[in-house]
């Protein structure tokens, strides 16, 4: 008598140990993950998005460095990154300024007959379709800053405006250090 009824509380026991294992392991995997932290920081008003920005620096030495008789050693950096356009209609950028170059020019890279890289104003400037992006990059398109009036260092920001179709728009951009992108920059034959 003692012994069945002890028999059947055992045999309960067990049960509801194995129901409560089952129930942990179970269906625990819908954890969701519901992190969609919102936008990455863009004004919503900005009809002009630089997505991962970058200026390369220029070590301060260099700006100092005797030219070579003709040689263009005035101090160059350029800008880097994908724009992105959320408008509705196609922006043009046409040009652009920043107060650590005198000048700032759009350019493309282009390979010369003898299969050198080469560097040179993009003509029509640089078109971001409406809803689209357009890459600026090493090798290819990027925005030059030209005759630098400072070094620039790495970890520092530098501002650049770009002047677009849909009004002038600045972006703080970070400055990194990049060992390429040195491509030759030929300026266009009118330029005495
Ligand atoms: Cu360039």
């Amino acid at each position: 008598m003692h012994q069945t009824i002890s028999a059947t509380r055992r045999v309960a026991l067990t049960t509801v140990l194995a129901a409560v294992a089952l129930g942990a392991g179970g269906c625990g995997t819908d954890t969701t993950d519901t992190s969609a932290s919102g936008g990455s920081g863009t004004p919503s008003s900005a009809a002009l998005v630089l997505d991962d920005g970058w200026v390369k620096s220029v070590d301060a030495p260099r700006m100092g460095a005797p030219s070579p008789a003709g040689g263009m050693s005035m101090p160059m950096s350029a800008m880097f990154g994908t724009l992105r356009n959320p408008t509705r209609s196609d922006i043009t950028v046409t040009g652009g300024s920043s107060p650590v170059a005198g000048t700032v020019q759009l350019h493309e890279t282009v390979k010369t007959a003898s299969g050198a890289m080469q560097m040179q104003e993009k003509k029509g400037g640089f078109v971001v379709p409406a809803g689209g992006t357009f890459v600026l990059q090493p090798g290819g398109n990027h925005v030059m800053l030209m005759e630098l009036t400072a070094a620039l260092t790495n970890g520092s920001t530098v501002p650049v405006t770009l002047t677009t179709s849909a009004g002038p728009v600045t972006f703080t951009v970070p400055v990194r250090a990049f060992s390429g992108g040195n491509e030759t920059y030929n300026p266009s034959p009118s330029s005495s």
